[in-house]
């Protein structure tokens, strides 16, 4: 596997504040990864990266190859992962989340998010121990923005499947429901209605549980800032970034197909699965391009946005313009 841990590129220094409410033992690198992780050629930041995700040996659980995903894209810059953001509890602007003019009264920390709905073991977590039973580790991922931007992260992350086992789901859940924090003290964008507040975002049962679908805690193995959605946000990186829900306080396993914040305010523009598809045009612009942060040239954006081997079973069947 390929997994990089925080410990494996970053001094202990720079993850002290991860390090407050994780389990030791998530920080210590295991001898085969870190040597097939050399092997590749993965080093510091600025590296070419190639990164596989899923166990140990870059499969998913049920041991296919869907767990798996390489890409040899240079991250994107960590000031313009924090400065260039969509966050609209705190403005509309892509500079606002990063103002701390707006951030101020935002307080991540103590944290706790709850797990509810359709599941035999529902529970509201401080966020150490939601985090505890998981291992954290490092996933590089594409991420597109319906917008027509992209950038590729390091995430620090785990399974967001691991929450769901945990809460053991009923056989009758079949969507999973996320809710931003709804504070207008600490938000200062939920004092205007731009959006329905809380933010919501959803998934299929089988979209959340597939392995590429984490829960991120952080980036480049520093904690979240609030312009990421700290202290803990989605990442579903075959998705619009929209879906990517930031300081999620609550995860509901449902029956029907949640409501999202952006299919409320314009279903003809943001439907619910918002899968990147350079096929199917936003009704007010093309999908088929995309402009990585940080380069001036343009690239063809890719279906599921590259990550199709793993993901495109998922909706074998489905009409993909219809289900947009
Ligand atoms: N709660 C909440 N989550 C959100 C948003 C938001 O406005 N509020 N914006 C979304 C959009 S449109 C994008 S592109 C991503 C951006 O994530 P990033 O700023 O970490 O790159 O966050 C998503 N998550
Ligand atoms: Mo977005």
């Amino acid at each position: 596997m390929l997994i990089r841990r925080a410990s494996d590129h970053l001094p202990a220094s720079e993850i002290t504040d991860e390090r407050l409410y994780l389990d030791r033992r998530a920080f210590l690198g295991r001898a085969a990864g870190i040597g097939l992780a050399a092997a590749a050629g993965i080093g510091g930041a600025g590296n070419l990266l190639a990164c596989a995700v899923g166990g140990d040996d870059g499969r998913g659980e049920d041991g296919s190859a869907e767990g798996r995903t390489t890409i040899a894209d240079e991250p994107t810059s960590y000031d313009k992962i924090t400065t260039y953001n969509n966050f609209y509890e705190f403005g509309t602007d892509k500079g606002d989340p990063s103002d701390p003019d707006n951030t101020r009264a935002f307080r991540p920390r103590p944290w706790s998010v709850a797990v509810e709905g359709l599941v035999g073991k529902p529970a509201t977590y401080a966020l150490e121990d939601f985090i505890k039973p998981s291992k954290l580790e490092e996933r590089i991922y594409r991420m597109r923005c319906v917008e027509g931007w992209s950038m590729v992260i390091p995430w620090l992350g785990f399974p967001l499947a691991d929450v769901i086992r945990r809460a053991e789901p009923l056989a009758s859940a079949r969507y999973v429901e996320f809710t931003t924090l709804y504070d207008p003290k600490q938000m200062p964008g939920q004092r205007r209605n731009v959006l329905d507040w809380p933010y919501k975002e959803g998934l299929r049962l089988d979209e959340a549980m597939h392995p590429l679908t984490i829960l991120s805690t952080g980036i480049y193995g520093k904690a979240l800032l609030p312009p990421n959605g700290a202290p803990l946000r989605l990442v579903v990186p075959w998705k619009y970034g929209f879906k990517g829900i930031k300081s999620i306080v609550r995860i509901r396993l449902t029956d029907a197909q949640p409501r999202t914040a952006w299919n409320d305010a314009a279903p003809n523009e943001y439907g619910f699965y918002s899968n990147v598809n350079p096929n199917v045009d936003h009704p007010r612009w093309s999908q088929a391009k995309e402009r990585r942060i940080g380069e001036f040239r343009k690239r063809p954006t890719l279906i599921f946005n590259g990550y199709g081997d793993q993901v495109a079973r998922l909706y074998a069947g489905m009409d993909l313009r219809k289900n947009f």
